[in-house]
């Protein structure tokens, strides 16, 4: 499909995955949930993330007191699932590349669960776009620039969006400021799920 907005050079395709496609991947992100469970990483602070986490693929983004980095297995010493195929196209189809993301990080957000602004670039190689899908409940997305400082603007991520960073954007600093509590019923027990989609090496 077509983006449907550019905010702040992240280009997004709103409403890319309809409701049966979303539940086809919700179905498949419990096979991965059942191998690989959600944990709750610390800050190199020490403190617990609001977030939970998994993930799929050669690499999972991995945070504890010795950094942020990616590891190659889940905490319980299994390898992490492969991704999706679903995701997969979903990859090929916005980014354009024959190189397949090395990583999908699944990303948990409760009720009261959020993420600081921050930048991706635990990555080698910053040519290379990341791409976001949201499941469930909407959250306010804050995107600003590539420096810690200066405007930003925000807007509703709903079930089913597609966020792609790449380009001038690759670096921008951003967060997710809250999610809003019942607003989706795609997930049981309610909240969020996010997909970040990268290439690591
Ligand atoms: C989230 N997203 O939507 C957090 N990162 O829960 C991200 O941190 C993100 O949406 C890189 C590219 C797109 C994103
Ligand atoms: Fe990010």
């Amino acid at each position: 499909m077509q983006k449907t907005l550019t905010i702040r050079g992240a280009d997004l395709y709103q409403g890319y995955l309809d409701p049966e496609a979303q539940q086809a991947l919700v179905d498949a992100l419990r096979e991965i949930i059942r191998a690989a469970p959600f944990f709750r990483p610390e800050t190199r602070w020490g403190k617990p993330m609001s977030v939970r986490m998994t993930a799929a693929g050669r690499y999972g983004w991995f945070s504890d007191r010795k950094g942020y980095r990616y590891e190659p297995r889940h905490p319980s010493g299994v390898v992490w699932p492969a991704i999706p195929a679903m995701v997969l196209d979903l990859w090929r189809d916005v980014t354009g590349l024959a190189r397949e993301p090395d990583c999908c990080l699944i990303n948990y957000y409760g009720a009261d669960a959020k993420m600081g602004m921050h930048q991706d670039k635990d990555e080698a190689d910053f040519s290379m776009p990341v791409v976001s899908i949201s499941l469930g409940d909407d959250a306010l997305f804050r995107l600003g620039n590539v420096a810690r400082s200066g405007a930003t603007e925000s807007i509703w991520l709903t079930s089913g969006d597609v966020v792609v960073l790449g380009g001038d954007a690759r670096l921008i600093h951003h967060g997710i400021d809250r999610v809003r509590p019942g607003s989706s019923q795609l997930l049981p027990k309610g909240g969020r799920i996010n997909l970040t989609l990268r290439v690591v090496d």
